[in-house]
């Protein structure tokens, strides 16, 4: 019986610190590169081995925010959201952006990958939800931020870019959020174009269900295409479904 106690014991502890499994490996595990916060609205720019194509723009690095935001362009002083209307002059991936900073330990890490098993599931994650494209990744770059102080993260989040060939990709992860004081905005928007999205239980005060939304039928999974090309394909597709309507 201590022995079945114990077991139990050790599996419900597991359970307890293990992150969700849509969450590509992270952390110490991963040999990421840590960060925590050392000043208000803090930021680090990260360059990229590979460049990466956002909606058009290719860029050689980002500035991963403490407060949830990752930005291309440029770094982006508001500690929090600003989405009605849309911004239009910056190029930017928010994961969760909200002034966490003021309220919680903040940490991210990274890790950039150009070959290995990472890869291998990124090639199969996109396949999956981007049928007929016949990807292949050839870079991920995975970005996770923790927030404390509980060992077991209060907030837990990631960000993974993943391009190969001329396509690119983006998916977000969500796993359990403690309780956030300030407004949060989940999306990403993109510099003079079109392209926008606001994950809706993102900023109507049901952020922490946000681990139960998806758009490719995996909870707390959001993937995004980020290249033009099928972007375009999009807004024909869209013409064509009015056309039709009329
Ligand atoms: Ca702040």
């Amino acid at each position: 019986l201590v022995k079945l106690l114990t077991s139990s014991f050790v599996f419900f502890v597991f359970i307890l610190l293990a992150a969700p499994a849509i969450f590509y490996l992270f952390g110490s595990a991963a040999g990421d590169t840590e960060y925590s916060l050392t000043s208000d609205e803090g930021y680090v720019p990260v360059s990229f081995s590979i460049p990466y194509t956002f909606f058009g723009n290719t860029y050689n690095s980002l500035y991963v925010h403490f407060n949830g935001l990752l930005t291309f362009n440029q770094p982006e002083p508001a500690s929090g959201p600003n989405y009605n209307p849309t911004r239009g002059a910056e190029d930017f991936i928010a994961a969760l952006w909200s002034d966490l900073d003021d309220y919680y330990s903040c940490f991210f890490s990274y890790q950039q990958y150009t070959n290995g098993s990472v890869l291998t599931r990124a090639t199969h994650d996109i396949n999956q939800y981007f049928p007929q494209m016949n990807f292949t990744a050839s870079w991920v770059f995975v970005v996770t931020w923790k927030y404390g102080p509980q060992q077991n993260p209060a907030i837990l989040f990631q960000v993974v870019l993943i391009s190969g060939g001329n396509l690119s990709f983006f998916l977000m992860n969500y796993g359990d959020f403690a309780v956030i004081y300030e407004q949060t905005e989940a999306g990403y928007d993109t510099i003079n174009s079109i392209y926008h999205f606001v994950i809706p239980d993102s900023t109507n005060g049901n952020y922490q269900n946000l681990k139960n939304t998806t758009n490719v039928n995996i909870p707390g999974r959001w993937a995004f295409i980020a290249s033009n090309a099928s972007g375009r394909s999009f807004i024909k597709f869209m013409y064509s479904f009015f056309y039709l309507m009329l």
